[in-house]
């Protein structure tokens, strides 16, 4: 069934997930992911510890990041840094908040499996920031059995101009789509026209710092263009489950 209000996916006026608590509603958010692939959580984080994670990553680019070779993607200009992947390899802090008992045991009573921390990476897409074309994880991470999520965390609110996710309700579901187009700089990706085909409703990221996506590697998202005057930056903790292999293409 098409959703008429979000055929069109890179438009600003797509509604969004509604918030739900992490410490008293668990079972609620457990039967959202279960049946959408997506879960937008709130009490997580409080400012402190969003300033401290802020923190790090500033640390990590004037410190570490400019003897990289790799974990480190920077936009077209050469010097602003996009992307930093496998933070945990760089920071103690990453490596001891991928590890925080209180996230395992979120994450395992959302998912239904033991988790095992996976990876840090932070994003901020800058103002014109460009857009993510619809994908999903599993496309790219073969997690055999396909338990993998990510926690996706606002460092800040996100205003529907600047470019928020957009999620394909419960296309967890489905098998990987063929991801046949390949952006400019080679991203594969999902076509509109096999999107259209299924019609799940798309909703959208919006929401308060803090607040915490539970991304299943199967759930389309994307991200649209950043038409604001603010970066929108982003933590992500991804997580396996404890029995899973991880296999090549
Ligand atoms: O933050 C974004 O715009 C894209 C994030 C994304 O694609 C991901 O977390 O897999």
């Amino acid at each position: 069934m098409t959703d008429p209000d979000s055929t069109d996916w890179r438009k600003e006026a797509i509604p969004g997930l509604s918030v739900v608590h992490a410490g008293t509603e668990r079972e609620a958010a457990a039967r959202q992911f279960a049946d959408q692939g997506i879960v937008r959580l709130t009490d997580i984080f409080d400012e402190t510890g969003l300033r401290r994670i802020q923190e790090e990553v500033a640390e990590h680019i004037r410190t570490e990041v400019p003897r990289l070779d790799r974990d480190v993607y920077r936009d077209p200009d050469g010097t602003t840094v996009r992307v930093v992947n496998n933070l945990q390899r760089y920071r103690p802090y990453f490596a001891r908040l991928l590890s925080d008992d209180a996230l395992l045991d979120l994450v395992e009573s959302i998912t239904g499996w033991t988790p095992l921390p996976f990876y840090a990476e932070y994003f901020a897409k800058v103002p014109g920031g460009a857009v993510a074309n619809p994908h999903q994880e599993r496309a790219f991470e073969y997690v055999d059995p396909p338990q993998y999520i990510h926690l996706w965390i606002a460092l800040e609110d996100i205003t529907p101009d600047q470019g928020p996710l957009r999620f394909w309700l419960g296309s967890h579901k489905q098998d990987v789509l063929p991801h046949t187009e390949r952006d400019f700089s080679g991203m594969q990706y999902i076509p509109d026209d096999v999107l259209e085909q299924h019609g799940f409703p798309v909703r959208a990221g919006v929401g308060s710092a803090g607040d915490t996506f539970v991304l299943d590697s199967g759930t389309i998202h994307a991200s649209s263009l950043n038409t604001g005057s603010r970066p929108r930056p982003s933590l992500v903790l991804a997580y396996r489950g404890a029995d899973t292999e991880l296999r090549t293409a």
